[in-house]
């Protein structure tokens, strides 16, 4: 049968016949294929293959307006089997006889290889091109990347596939979830060699990491084109860093934002949620956040309030505010049919929701009974979407949380494939449109919450998304389930998404389904408050119970109220992190690879994660365990909990009863710290605290940014950036202190330094040369507390 086995064959390219140069831009032509090699930076290129001569048109939702191509050097040259492309830290080549790409670095060691490389295939079922591309696997290479797969951190030997998914309590190993990042690094050579492949195709994307063959990795769409980018590092942060510059960062977020959130399935009546809010206040456990979910809603319809549950919702928020919380409402992308409900009838008289091949509208049961769904993918809609927040934000809502946008629909679990998008102009069926349908959605609510809440900064939450929804959105794990195995994933979810450009990410605190046990909560409070999004959620509203921080007695709530102040004490040094992400794209927690990837120990780690620059933390993901296991990456390490000085680059066994968990400061960091509070805002900060751990290297440098917390005064200039420095020799420490660009006024007039691990009896400091000898009161436990002002240059202690 002729036809059958022409669809069965692959095609792979042949001999080049030409090659053109056009500025950044290389085309190498064979017989039908054609490649573009475009160098976007010396370290980021980007290859495109017409399989059979056109190309289509060149479009992305990924990539970030903001992105920069800068070339520093580019030379080509052409040998006797390949051409090669030259720039200050790669060299690519291209063979002629067969396409196949190479990259070297410029000692000519070998990064990446093509195995069959760029190859095709007739897509029997559905028309249009399977491409493949194909890479060899390095003997001792691993994997990492690819969002929120629920599985081991190096994902080496495992297969995955995009086209996120509503998965009501997802298992681990289940694939896909809902988010669609088609995003990976590689990591060989004894961590010598990290680069990153993002390959930028909205449809069902798969990639096998080895698990067909061995020693060769490929990745594939059912449909579009064979369009990636290479991204190297060598170090895996410059790869995430450069990944960032590519698809965009988080905004800096209000600070408000980084505290705790409560959240539930659903809080109401009114009088519910001020319960709630009471209750917090009443404990003295800090929260800043509290949510609706949908039943706010009236008869679960978007941008409407059930007005016999909150009568008066602009009052309740203000009360809620004056009490110091924030309030978020989730939306839907599920608009109720309803002829009498507004925001039906604008889209329906704008034509805003999407439709069959068959020109018919798209029907689906949600939330809300039978409902049409706006099409995210055309920019009249986002706009559209972004101005139904003018109500609510008027009311006093200060973030929205997008749910059911993979998109989710009963029964059928999601559109069928014949739907049309206008994909900003570039009409398409949803095959194409699906993976990044989500994030269109959060990037309209994100620009509508953008415009209302001027001049306060925009806090947008989504479930779904595809590479880029980092620019619009904060994300969550989805409908987990309150298990100690979930309890792994989501440290190893929020471990991968952050190496994956999303760095503002959290799970369902406790568990979404079932009921946690005190023990589990409690563990889990002890991880999320290291993570970027911190959120309890439960979908409690089937049964009587509750998720509260006092819902498993006094002795948990003890220990919560321990670690949610713990996350408040730290938010100066969280925020300075979420600094650092918007500014350069450094992800904010970072598996051990990500730390040291020159130690092989830490290729296959993710027990532990760094947290910021200088902090390390080791979450209990087992019940009853009095005792770990912790590797500590090279270095000097003390236990935050007592001061003891570990040596990294070996493991240690640690304790961690149920009240702590094991968190490490590197020697030398600064780590800065608030006063206690119970939420953003409620106090003015009149000294601050900066721990100082000693050090016996040279110039430990740390980092702290400071502005308004809200609002956009740091883009006119109003943040601080300070650089603090820390050394010792056994006999002294130095801590110098730079403050290089300040126009923010702080309220506080001075630090207060406390000292740790001090190895030296000590009598005196010496302040930007005033010597001040030390009293007793300078003594406590171990440390020195001395109080400074803050404009220090010098301090030195001996
Ligand atoms: O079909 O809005 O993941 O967080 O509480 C369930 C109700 C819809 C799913 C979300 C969950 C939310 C729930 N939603």
């Amino acid at each position: 049968m002729q036809a059958q086995s022409k669809y069965s064959i692959k095609y792979y390219p042949d001999t080049v016949k030409e090659f053109k140069k056009e500025g950044n831009h290389f085309y190498f032509y064979t017989s039908e294929t054609i490649l573009e090699v475009k160098v976007m930076t010396d370290t980021i290129i980007r290859f495109r293959y017409a399989a059979d001569g056109f190309f289509q048109d060149d479009f992305s939702y990924a990539v970030s307006k903001f992105f920069q191509e800068k070339i520093i050097s580019l030379h080509t040259r052409e040998l006797e089997d390949c051409f090669e492309i030259e720039t200050r830290f790669l060299i690519c080549s291209i063979n002629k006889s067969n396409l196949r790409v190479t990259l070297f670095d410029q000692n000519r060691n070998l990064i990446l290889e093509d195995d069959h490389g760029f190859h095709w295939q007739h897509y029997l079922q559905k028309g249009g091109k399977i491409n493949y591309c194909s890479k060899k696997i390095q003997a001792d290479e691993k994997f990492y990347g690819m969002g929120d797969k629920p599985t081991e951190f190096n994902i080496r030997g495992k297969y995955f596939e995009n086209y996120g998914q509503d998965v009501y309590g997802f298992q681990k190993d289940q694939d896909p979830l809902y988010k669609n990042i088609p995003f990976y690094m590689g990591l060989h050579s004894e961590g010598k060699h990290g680069y990153g492949i993002f390959f930028d195709n909205t449809f069902r994307t798969i990639f096998d990491f080895g698990k067909e063959q061995h020693d060769v990795c490929s990745f594939w769409a059912r449909g579009g084109e064979m369009n990636y980018y290479f991204i190297y590092g060598p170090s895996l942060v410059g790869v995430v860093e450069n990944y960032a510059a590519l698809t965009g960062k988080h905004e800096l977020p209000p600070m408000w934002a980084l505290g705790y959130h409560q959240c539930k399935w659903s809080y109401y009546p009114e009088s519910k949620v001020r319960e709630i809010a009471d209750e917090f206040r009443k404990r003295k456990i800090p929260c800043d956040v509290i949510y609706l979910d949908i039943d706010y809603m009236d008869g679960f319809r978007c941008f409407t309030w059930n007005k016999e549950h909150f009568p008066n919702p602009s009052n309740m928020m203000k009360e809620l505010s004056e009490q110091g919380f924030k309030t978020v409402v989730i939306i839907d992308p599920g608009i109720k049919i309803d002829k009498d409900y507004w925001v039906w009838k604008e889209a329906i008289q704008n034509d805003y929701f999407c439709k069959r091949a068959d020109g018919t509208l798209m029907e689906g049961d949600v939330w809300p009974g039978k409902c049409h769904f706006p099409d995210f993918t055309n920019p009249e809609v986002r706009k559209w979407w972004s101005g139904l927040f003018k109500e609510l934000i008027e009311n006093g809502v200060r973030g929205v949380w997008n749910d059911m946008n993979e998109p989710a629909v009963f029964e059928i679990g999601t559109f069928p494939e014949d739907v049309r998008h206008d994909f900003d102009g570039h009409p398409s069926s949803h095959r194409k449109a699906h993976n990044v349908y989500g994030m269109q959605m959060a990037r309209a609510t994100y620009q509508g919450l953008k415009k209302f809440l001027m001049p306060n900064r925009p806090f947008v939450i989504t479930r779904s998304g595809y590479s880029g929804l980092q620019r619009y959105s904060s994300v969550w794990t989805g409908d987990n389930t309150a298990t100690w195995e979930h309890l792994w994933i989501a440290n190893v979810q929020c471990q991968r998404l952050s190496v994956s450009g999303v760095s503002f990410a959290g799970s369902d605190v406790g568990g979404f389904i079932g009921e946690p046990d005190g023990e589990l909560y409690t563990r889990w409070i002890q991880l999320a408050a290291f993570h970027t999004f911190f959120r309890t959620h439960s979908a409690g509203n089937e049964t009587q119970f509750n998720q509260e921080p006092w819902s498993f007695g006094s002795k948990y709530e003890f220990i919560i109220k321990k670690f949610i102040h713990l996350r408040y004490q730290l938010l100066p040094y969280l925020y300075t992190a979420f600094w650092q992400h918007s500014t350069y794209g450094t992800p904010i927690i970072k598996p051990l690879a990500y730390m040291d990837q020159h130690d092989p120990e830490t290729h296959h780690r993710m027990d532990e994660f760094g947290y910021g620059d200088h902090m390390l933390v080791v979450p209990v993901v087992t019940p009853n365990t009095n005792e770990r296991t912790v590797y500590l990456p090279k270095g000097s390490w003390y236990h935050l909990w007592n001061n003891h000085e570990y040596k990294g680059g070996r493991e240690h066994k640690v304790t961690c009863p149920i009240d702590r968990i094991p968190i490490f400061v590197r020697a030398g960091a600064v780590i800065p710290n608030y006063p206690k509070m119970q939420y953003v805002g409620e106090i003015e900060i009149s000294e601050l605290i900066l721990n100082v751990y000693y050090t016996k290297e040279n110039e430990v440098l740390s980092v702290l940014y400071e502005d308004a917390g809200d609002n956009y005064g740091y883009r006119a200039g109003y943040y601080n950036n300070h650089r603090f420095y820390v050394s010792g020799n056994g006999k002294n420490l130095i801590l110098s202190h730079i403050l290089e660009e300040g126009n923010f006024e702080t309220t506080y007039k001075n630090f207060k330094v406390i000292i740790h691990g001090v190895p030296f009896d000590c009598h005196e400091v010496v302040i930007d040369g005033k010597i001040v000898k030390l009293s007793e009161r300078n003594f406590a436990v171990g440390t020195i507390k001395l109080k400074v002002d803050k404009h220090f240059k010098r301090l030195i202690l001996r």
